[in-house]
């Protein structure tokens, strides 16, 4: 196939919410610094739902969504060196190509080498599409486009892992869970003792809470409008602000004598961020956004919030630098240092995408993984 057109089975977005329509889809060879990847698992994350609702700035149709998978590389362009086909990769939406002024910066895990390309749903070298259906082009997602058996990146978005590894399972370090941990570890970086605040207990706050389980955080409240239960990821305390009248940053500073020292917004809900902000302790007490909120949304609070020290800060893919640190997870989960099978919940096939997105929206649901 190296070479070669291939024609797979891609699940396409054509409209905002209409349906995704599993199609024959042609797979033009990977060019100059790119890699063809035989995707074997994905999984769906929130922000797919996101960008498929019409509510993302940069949502382009139609497109092939997807952004949390494994799979085999199949081919490589010219001048590739770090991959070859055989081996076993996780796609990474967050490039990191080690020679721009943001690789090299030591600040960030934000890599600008292909980002615009990636933001217009094209490849860098000839910003065009590598997907069509009998001629038309389909835009990437996010650089990475795993809703598509095969699926063509930049070579500076793939993370080549352990071999060992279940790719059922760890497609998962392709988004949600490293960004609940690294929240923890990298942005925050919360210590022994601390008082932590999670909103919204999906796979995003639940690894944040096993995050702050492993950082030796000594009370971990968790905040859900949704009163699933889901033991065993760090969660000392639920609180359900549907069960207080008072706002629910008032409900968290009489609980915790004056405030948390860390609190996690997993949702994407901008009020929920003020919230998250307020409920923090004065002088000290650290705010991280993670989740992403639709365009045209803003964050406020009163600026003496922050004279007073409080602090806010925002996190993509919990600070971790993808192509360096996802093979050290895939490693970090193979000696069973993290978990990654407790967050998958359901497992169905590409068919079923459709499905799986309802699943999401429903009570219940963490994480599904499609077998492609
Ligand atoms: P999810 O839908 O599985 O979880 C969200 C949770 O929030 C649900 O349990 C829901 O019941 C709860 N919730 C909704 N409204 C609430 C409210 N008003 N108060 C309290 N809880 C509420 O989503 P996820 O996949 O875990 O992703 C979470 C967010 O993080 C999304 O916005 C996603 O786009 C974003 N995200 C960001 C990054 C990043 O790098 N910054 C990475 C992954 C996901
Ligand atoms: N296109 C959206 C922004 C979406 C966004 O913030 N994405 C996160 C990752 S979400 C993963 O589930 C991110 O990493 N952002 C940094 C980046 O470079 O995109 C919008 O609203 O414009
Ligand atoms: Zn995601």
């Amino acid at each position: 196939t190296q070479g070669q057109v291939i024609t797979c089975k891609a699940a396409v977005a054509y409209e905002p919410n209409k349906p995704l329509v599993i199609e024959d889809v042609q797979v033009a060879p990977p060019q100059a610094g790119e890699v063809r990847i035989k995707i074997l698992f994905t999984a769906l994350c929130h922000t797919d739902a996101y960008t498929w609702s019409g509510k993302d700035p940069e949502g382009l149709f139609p497109c092939i969504l997807g952004h949390e998978a494994a799979g085999i590389v199949e081919s490589v362009g010219e001048g590739v060196t770090e991959v070859q086909p055989g081996d076993h990769v996780i796609p990474c939406y967050q490039a990191e190509c080690r020679e721009c002024k943001f690789c090299k910066s030591g600040k960030t895990n934000l890599c600008g080498k292909v980002r615009t390309a990636t933001g217009a749903g094209v490849m860098m070298n000839d910003r065009k599409s590598r997907f069509s259906i009998n001629g038309k082009p389909i835009y990437h997602f996010m650089g990475t486009s795993t809703f598509s058996q095969y699926t063509v990146v930049h070579d500076v978005s793939v993370a080549k892992i352990d071999p060992q590894a279940p790719l059922d399972k760890v497609c998962l370090l392709g988004c949600g869970v490293p960004t609940g941990l690294g929240a923890v570890w990298n942005t925050a970086k919360v210590e022994t003792g601390a008082i932590v605040a999670i909103f919204g207990l999906g796979t995003v706050g639940l690894a944040v809470a096993e995050g702050a389980k492993s950082a030796g955080a000594s009370r971990i409240i968790g905040v859900d409008i949704d009163s699933k239960k889901f033991d065993n990821f760090g969660v000392t305390e639920f609180v359900n602000p549907k069960d207080y009248d008072k706002p629910i940053q008032q409900v968290l500073v009489d609980l915790t004598d004056g405030g948390v020292d860390y609190s996690f917004e997993c949702i994407g809900n901008v009020s929920v961020m003020r919230a998250a902000l307020e409920c923090c302790h004065k002088g000290w007490g650290t705010s991280v956004i993670i989740g992403v909120a639709a365009s045209g949304q803003e964050i406020s609070t009163r600026p003496f919030q922050l004279v007073t020290g409080r602090v806010w800060k925002g996190t993509a893919f919990g600070g971790f630098k993808s192509r360096s640190q996802v093979p050290w997870l895939v490693d970090k989960y193979m000696m069973k240092e993290i978990k990654i099978d407790e967050y998958i919940t359901h497992n169905l096939t590409l068919g079923d995408i459709n499905k799986a997105f309802d699943l999401m929206h429903e009570g219940g649901c963490l994480r599904c993984v499609l077998k492609m």
